[in-house]
């Protein structure tokens, strides 16, 4: 932590790439720890632009329960110290493949949401805006009666253009690349870690395997590490 602190200290542009594991501590579940999986269903069957096709009754139940796992929930410690250090100087931007908003809720302002937002409602086949409600009450779209469904990257669709290439530019120029809570299983996220010539640094819950492609990996709680770390600076 002490290290990671040095580095943070030293470097002139640090990113952030963070996961569902981000997230955990604040109540809603990541897909792949044990406690992550929905109805025993893998969600990557069903956040997929075929559920959305030919099962949409399933797929709305999928977001439903997305929708209402972040009733009430919050950021976190966590979160406020990387909206602080960017606010200090300290992190340039947060790369983030969540979708819940809550790196905008704890007050970071340079956040590529790599894989949208659920806040973001639309009609699949004429792409207007709805609102949650509409969606939540399964309503068809009110301008062409197509279906409507939240703003996120579903599996099988491209990533958003600019927030793609601003992560991506941002990390290869990166001194420093913090990555945090997530799976890197994911692609073509998990690619972007192997895009910087900086220094590497994986905090996670689960971290055995990752030695060999990370300066450093720190196993534990997202929110605890971001203090320790915090608590040196
Ligand atoms: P994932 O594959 O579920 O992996 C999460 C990782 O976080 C796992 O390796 C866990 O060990 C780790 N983890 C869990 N809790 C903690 C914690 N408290 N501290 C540190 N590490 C922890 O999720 P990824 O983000 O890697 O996969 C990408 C998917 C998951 C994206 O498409 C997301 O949209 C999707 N997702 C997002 C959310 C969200 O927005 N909060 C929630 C669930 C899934």
């Amino acid at each position: 932590m002490e290290q990671v602190a040095k580095w943070l200290q030293q470097s002139k542009k640090t990113v952030v790439l963070t996961g569902a594991g981000m997230s955990t501590e604040s109540g809603i579940p990541d897909f792949r720890s044990k406690s992550g999986w929905w109805r025993n269903i893998d969600p990557a069957t069903v956040a997929t632009v075929e559920a959305l096709t030919n099962d949409y009754d399933l797929f709305h139940a999928f977001y439903s329960a997305r929708f209402a796992a972040l009733n009430g929930c919050e950021p976190h410690a966590g979160h406020s110290i990387l909206a602080d250090w960017e606010q200090r100087g300290l992190i340039a931007r947060v790369a983030t493949q969540n979708v819940d908003g809550l790196h905008k809720a704890a007050g970071s302002q340079n956040i590529d949401e790599l894989h949208g937002s659920l806040h973001r409602v639309r009609c699949q086949q004429c792409g207007k805006q709805a609102t949650t409600e509409q969606f939540l009450a399964k309503e068809p779209c009110p301008n062409c009666g197509g279906r409507l469904r939240p703003g996120i990257v579903l599996f099988g669709e491209t990533l958003p253009q600019n927030a793609w290439n601003q992560a991506l530019y941002t990390i290869e120029t990166a001194d420093v690349v913090l990555v945090i809570g997530t799976s890197l299983q994911v692609y073509p996220v998990n690619q972007l870690p192997k895009m910087t010539g900086g220094k590497l640094v994986y905090i996670n819950q689960e971290a055995a395997g990752y030695e060999k492609e990370f300066d450093l990996v720190i196993q534990g709680s997202a929110k605890e590490i971001l203090q320790q770390v915090n608590s040196y600076l």
